[in-house]
């Protein structure tokens, strides 16, 4: 793997929006890898966080605590946010140099509950290109109540690959929390991220005109350049995909060992 040659392993960063699920994601991907005996370091930059179920190696609030920026500098929980994300901006050589002394074999970072505070602020790009572009990929979480409605779809299709353009490194949609969908609302959507032509028809249902053409046309843009297209049912809570999200680090960053591709391979034909 490229991480072991290099000394520091590749990294997954968990985005999404509000509550989509990125905590639970860390927490459910460190115990299953401990199961599959792939050393996967699990890594906290939120400072916003209050409870972290998972053994985080590297943990933001050790530096920079968000009920302290709050009360230093007399701001609400969002200007404190912003406020948090630009202090770590200035440590991030520092993070960055944390985060290189470790060692394993992947690296799954719990990213702020806003996506824009990862997506526009310079702490996340800073250490992007700090840990090095080729090391990193993004698992962004589409939250499955707002992906039950085309526009709300469409909507975290684009905001995906805003952040995918920001950042500049792939990304891979993940459906999360599949299990609180119904199997036909389930598998509608799956199909929305897989036939474009089928999501302009309930597109043109839902919003009609000029909205659905805007929407199609950068979809369509996006599909010829996107390099991991589509979108895979996640569970946290039902361990569902998990093995999924391993296979795009392998396909990225190398196989971890033959046994484990192995059986990687074997949890995507029993899927086929
Ligand atoms: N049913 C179900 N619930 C889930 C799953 N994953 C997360 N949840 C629930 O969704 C809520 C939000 O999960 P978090 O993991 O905290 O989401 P987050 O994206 O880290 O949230 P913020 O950091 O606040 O943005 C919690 O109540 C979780 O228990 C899942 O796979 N299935
Ligand atoms: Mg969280």
């Amino acid at each position: 793997m490229v991480g072991l040659d290099s000394g520091t392993p590749p990294v997954l960063f968990v985005v999404g929006t509000a509550g989509a699920g990125k905590s639970s994601l860390v927490t459910a991907f460190q115990r299953w890898s401990r199961f599959q005996e792939v050393d996967a370091i699990a890594v906290n930059l939120d400072p916003g966080a209050e409870r972290l179920h998972y053994d985080a190696e590297f943990d933001v609030r050790d530096l920079i605590s968000l009920n302290e920026v709050m009360t230093e500098y007399d701001l609400g929980p969002n200007g404190a946010q912003i406020l948090a994300a630009d202090l770590l901006a200035a440590q991030a050589d520092d993070v960055a140099a944390n985060l290189h002394s470790m060692t394993g074999e992947l690296m799954i970072v719990d990213t702020p509950g806003q996506v824009e505070l990862f997506a526009f602020r310079e702490a996340s790009s800073h250490l992007v290109e700090v840990l090095g572009r080729d090391q990193a990929a993004i698992i962004y979480l589409f939250d499955p109540m707002l992906s039950r409605s085309p526009s709300g779809f469409v909507s975290q299709m684009l905001l995906s690959s805003i952040v995918e353009f920001r950042l500049g490194i792939p990304t891979k949609n993940f459906l999360s929390k599949s299990d609180l969908l119904e199997p036909e609302e389930l598998e509608k959507i799956l199909e929305w991220s897989e036939r474009l032509e089928i999501l302009e028809m309930a597109l043109y249902d839902e919003a009609g005109g000029l909205r659905t053409e805007f929407a199609i046309n950068q979809l369509r843009v996006m599909q010829q350049f996107s390099q991991s297209p589509g979108l895979t049912p996640l569970s946290s809570e039902l361990e569902d995909g998990l093995a999924d999200v391993l296979t795009f680090a392998q396909a990225l960053f190398g196989g971890m060992s033959d046994a484990r591709d192995g059986f990687a391979a074997d949890i995507g034909n029993e899927r086929n």
